[in-house]
């Protein structure tokens, strides 16, 4: 069969998407007026035009504009129900899905509504679509260490509806280390912890993300290629990069797709997985990263099955979701 086709039809878990970066821009348009929102954007194509920019900033402006349409328990178990369904078709067995409620508690929504409507549409995609799906809470570190301790503190009564914590939004100048004290207490929690490094900041921060915050995975760390110790400790300790292709094109990580160091990773030893981050900016599903780095780049089958295997070694999948796809 031919790569493409093998790609789209493996089995596969998603380690690294934002369900606020899944928001397409119809279920925006569709958002606003249910909830009687005025949009800037005259169409969903003046809208989709918006899309262009060349650093993780730019990026995240539009991405939090996007994302002030969602007020109702009801919005947010719509927008993760329509990633599932999305998710389904592109063979993923296993999601772990990342929000940021601190964009949405900044206006006025309760961290209950935002938890409940996503946990919902996480719960019905077990038995509706055969995916098993888990929430991971990320702290937006560009707010405060004060703040991310009240969002945990706020978060409490609900832990049982997430698996794990994450660190996300501007990387630069806001190294893991200004957080070693909420994931210390999200720690004792019981809680799995993964963090964004070296996205476009500096190895340091994928060291200090190991060292100082303790985390299981790291978001991106394709930076990790120009530190070579760091390089060896990801290699032995099997520590997996949830690295996102279309995303790091999008934002310029690299020149091009064809300069992408997926297969570096890989060849190292790592443990590296191909997932989407946010599919309705970038561009692409999982399916789509999948075969356009793969085209791009001139990777193999073997090469591919790698990927899919770490995928789900690196997840923080139970027996019991384990008996859901099997
Ligand atoms: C993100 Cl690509 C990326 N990097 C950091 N934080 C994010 N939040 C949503 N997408
Ligand atoms: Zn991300």
């Amino acid at each position: 069969a031919r790569l493409p086709e093998l790609l789209r039809a493996m089995p596969k878990a998603e380690l690294h998407i934002h369900i606020e970066g899944s928001l397409e821009p119809e279920l925006i348009f569709a958002l606003a007026q249910r909830n009687g929102l005025q949009l800037p954007y005259a169409s969903v194509a003046e809208l989709r035009s918006a899309y262009a920019f060349c650093n993780l900033q730019s990026f995240l402006d539009i991405y939090y504009a996007g994302a002030s349409v969602l007020r109702h328990e009801q919005d947010f178990y719509d927008l993760a129900h329509a990633y599932l369904a999305r998710a389904a078709r592109d063979r993923v067995l296993h999601a772990e899905i990342f929000f940021d409620p601190q964009t949405h508690t900044a206006r006025g929504v309760a961290i209950e509504t935002v938890i409940d409507g996503l946990h919902r549409a996480c719960a019905e995609a077990r038995t509706g679509l055969g995916i098993s799906a888990t929430l991971i809470l990320c702290f937006l570190r560009h707010l405060s260490e004060k703040a991310a301790f009240e969002t945990l503190e706020q978060a409490e009564p609900l832990l049982d509806k997430i698996v794990g914590v994450g660190l996300d939004s501007s990387e630069q100048g806001h190294p893991p280390e200004k957080f070693a004290r909420v994931f210390a207490r999200c720690r004792e929690r019981g809680l799995h912890l993964v963090a964004h490094a070296g996205e476009e900041g500096p190895p340091a921060y994928i060291w200090s993300a190991l060292d100082v915050l303790r985390v299981e995975r790291i978001d991106h760390g394709v930076q990790a290629v120009h530190d070579a110790a760091l390089m060896q400790r990801l290699a032995h300790q099997r520590i997996a990069l949830t690295v996102c292709p279309l995303s790091n094109q999008k934002l310029c990580v690299f020149p091009s797709l064809a300069q992408h160091n997926l297969g570096r990773l890989l060849d190292a030893g790592l443990a590296a997985t191909v997932n989407s981050d946010d599919p309705a900016y970038f561009g692409g599903y999982i399916n789509e990263n999948f075969t356009q780095v793969f085209a791009a780049t001139g990777l193999t089958a073997r090469q591919a099955y790698q990927l899919a295997f770490n995928s789900f070694e690196a997840s923080f999948a139970g027996n019991a979701d384990k008996r859901l796809w099997q």
